[in-house]
């Protein structure tokens, strides 16, 4: 059912020292059981949540959510049908939490940075405007016929019209579904048609690293093949002037005749949320459904503990809405805690690869989050660009997305952070709604390992599964994560196919939570990602993660980031095709390259793991939300790139042909 990653050498290459053993890490201890004084530390608290998660999560969702109605009960759950309630007899508003309560002691405080395209351009919004906003959108979308629990598509730049519109479903009670504004209208048509969406927000067009998105032009080509919609509400991000049909309906002018109050509707917390589709790197995207209670309570806690965030800071998460990052910490984690977020619309290398960094001085923000890729991206273009600007507000380096590669992780905390702040690698996914493994919270001064996400959060406990379906028990082991626990921020079902999501996440391991990925469970417990299951090369029998070559071979001092993936080999089975971007300015040929790149993995990793083909390209097929689409690198590396499928979620499709003919030239 599922495959195993081993290697006892990707252990011990991760467990080198470093210098970071004497630094105090801050973690904000919980109110809620300052009671209890059995609980004295860390492990007593994370043992006690998995112990009672009830008394754990029921505790935290009275402290820190507001109500309509207080909850019956805390969890209810048939995890073989896959019906998981929490919070049952609950009443609440998501928007409500996130805005209104904040109004009487935050009202002119700033909710929302929104760092347009343009650097230094950057306008804020405060909780008072924005509440004033989701109230004049909700009203829009009320009077305009959308009902409770009707779908909304959402395809939008990042900006606070967004997050007010996406507040606004939460209000009446409509489930957003937020498509990336930048994916194809064919991407977005099939978005629209799995949910039946009878509404979409769109802007007339987007901007992005100084180039214009027809986002209007796409609506219309997708709405052409989606008889469902009936509305479309259009935002002028830049005003351009785009042709309105019989279904569009200027967005600002329909505010304007709006009252900014609108009386939020009183929901279950079993309600969904929204939906959001996964990246679409493997198979058919699903429609991820998150409900209000859970996903909320556990995205505020996570917020709040993992960044350790403190009142007055500024938050920086550079993801895009319309990947679940966004939603979870550019959005409802901060807001519901009354932070003050950042809504990053722009590239990390527009206009140059210092944009984050003199972000960062400009805007004062004390965490930022952002995925390795982009790392990866700004290390390759050299130090410069971060030493010359100030960073000393800076106090998180969160990441989240892939796995860091050493490389990566000694350049964020040396470089950037200058030893200073906290690297914080984060693993969650779409499914899980937040954080679930992250070396934050943790007792006080506990060590920060490079390259793992390190330590379960209060609630989670992973359990290593290998291929009998058995748990992997002790340290320095392997096998498949999976999760244990139930904790409130998981999703409840894929939209439309709640048996697909039975079959993906419950039952290939019964009785626990099927991740997908891979893990390495260190000495002292601590869990780092090797990658998806999927991601495993057999060669003669060897299995192999695709992340541990890569980290090798993006330690070379040349090589600016690889992607590894199996092809069909006769004799092997399945032979190694690594593709391979360098850095700037490298002096030494492809050749010598390559063969120190052949030796390194040999040093590594033993001969056999070799890649038979080193392919140098320009660049890699990244998703919008910042991970490799391997399945168009196994398509060419198998020679069948005239079957790659769709390319358009990818951020720069164009960077596919240059691989193509790449591959061409070497065979
Ligand atoms: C939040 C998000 C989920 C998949 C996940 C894993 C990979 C995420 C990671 C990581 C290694 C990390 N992933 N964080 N791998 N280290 N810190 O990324 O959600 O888009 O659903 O992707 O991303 O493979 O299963 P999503």
């Amino acid at each position: 059912m599922h495959k195993l990653v081993r290697s006892a050498r990707f252990a011990v290459k991760t467990l080198r020292q470093t210098s970071l053993c004497a630094r105090t890490i801050t973690t904000t201890p919980f109110p809620e059981f300052a009671d209890l004084s059995q609980l004295k530390s860390h492990d007593d608290l994370h043992k006690f949540s998995l112990e009672n998660p009830e008394q754990f999560w029921g505790r935290l969702a009275l402290s820190r959510l507001q109500w309509d109605e207080e909850f019956q009960s805390v969890l209810n759950c048939e995890l073989e049908k896959g019906e998981i309630d929490w919070f049952l007899g609950g009443k609440l508003n998501a928007s409500v939490n996130c805005v209104d309560r904040h109004l009487a002691t935050r009202g002119d405080q700033l909710a929302l940075i929104w760092e347009r395209d343009e650097p230094g351009t950057e306008e804020y919004v405060t909780y008072r405007e924005l509440s004033e906003m989701v109230g004049q959108i909700a009203n829009v979308l009320r009077n305009s016929g959308v009902k409770k629990g009707g779908r909304v598509a959402i395809y939008l730049p990042m900006a606070p019209i967004t997050v007010a519109t996406m507040l606004a479903c939460a209000r009446i009670g409509a489930v957003h579904s937020v498509v990336f504004a930048g994916f194809s209208a064919e991407a977005l048509a099939s978005r629209i048609q799995d949910a039946e969406v009878e509404t979409v927000v769109t802007a007339d067009q987007g901007v992005r690293g100084g180039r214009i998105i027809p986002l209007k032009q796409a609506v219309d080509a997708a709405v052409a093949q989606c008889p469902s919609v009936k509305r479309v509400f259009v935002y002028q991000r830049t005003g351009a002037d785009v042709p309105m049909g019989p279904k569009d309906i200027p967005l600002e002018k329909a505010m304007s005749g709006e009252s900014t109050e609108c009386a939020p509707v009183s929901l279950a917390s079993e309600d969904t949320l929204f939906m959001l589709y996964t990246s679409g790197s493997t198979g058919k995207p699903k429609g991820i459904a998150h409900s209000i209670a859970g996903y909320l309570l556990y995205v505020a806690t996570t917020f709040k503990h993992v960044f350790d965030y403190q009142p007055g800071e500024r938050f920086g998460c550079v993801a895009d809405i319309g990947w679940i990052t966004g939603h979870s910490y550019a959005l409802y984690g901060p807001l519901c805690c009354g932070a003050t977020t950042l809504l990053f619309e722009s590239s990390p290398i527009y206009p140059n690869p210092g944009r984050y960094w003199e972000m960062v001085q400009r805007l004062q923000l004390n965490h930022i989050y952002l995925a390795p890729t982009s790392l990866r991206l700004l290390l390759k273009a050299g130090d410069s660009w971060v030493n010359k600007y100030d960073l000393s507000s800076l106090r998180t380096l969160g990441c989240v997305g892939e796995p860091l590669n050493h490389e990566a992780w000694d350049w964020y905390y040396e470089v950037v952070g200058q030893k200073r702040c906290d690297v914080i690698d984060t693993w969650w996914q779409t499914e899980t709604g937040g954080i679930c493994i992250s070396p934050r919270p943790s007792s006080p001064g506990a060590h920060i390992e490079p390259g793992m996400p390190m330590r379960p959060f209060f609630g989670i406990k992973p359990v290593l599964v290998d291929e009998k379906n058995e748990e992997v028990n002790g340290e320095d082991v392997e096998g498949a994560l999976c999760l244990g626990s139930l904790w409130p921020g998981m999703a409840r079902t894929i939209y439309g196919d709640h048996q697909r999501y039975i079959e993906t996440y419950l039952k290939p391991c019964p009785g626990l939570y099927y991740t997908g990925d891979g893990a390495h469970r260190h000495k002292g417990g601590n869990y780092q990602i090797t990658g998806r299951m999927d991601d495993v090369v057999n060669v003669t029998g060897h299995r192999l993660g695709t992340a541990e070559l890569e980290d090798i071979m993006d330690t070379h001092p040349d090589v600016a980031e690889s992607a590894v993936v199996g092809f069909p080999h006769d004799i092997k089975g399945e032979g190694i095709f690594a593709f391979v971007v360098l850095k700037e300015g490298v002096k030494h040929s492809h050749d010598d390259i390559a063969q120190a790149l052949r030796a390194a993995v040999k040093q590594g990793i033993a001969s056999y793991a070799q890649p038979d083909f080193i392919l140098f390209t320009n660049g890699l097929p990244w998703t919008r939300s910042g991970k490799i689409m391997r399945r168009i690198l196994r398509k060419i590396a198998s020679n069948q790139a005239d079957e790659l499928g769709d390319v358009s979620t990818l951020a720069d499709p164009s960077v596919v042909e240059g691989i193509v003919k790449g591959y061409k030239a070497l065979h």
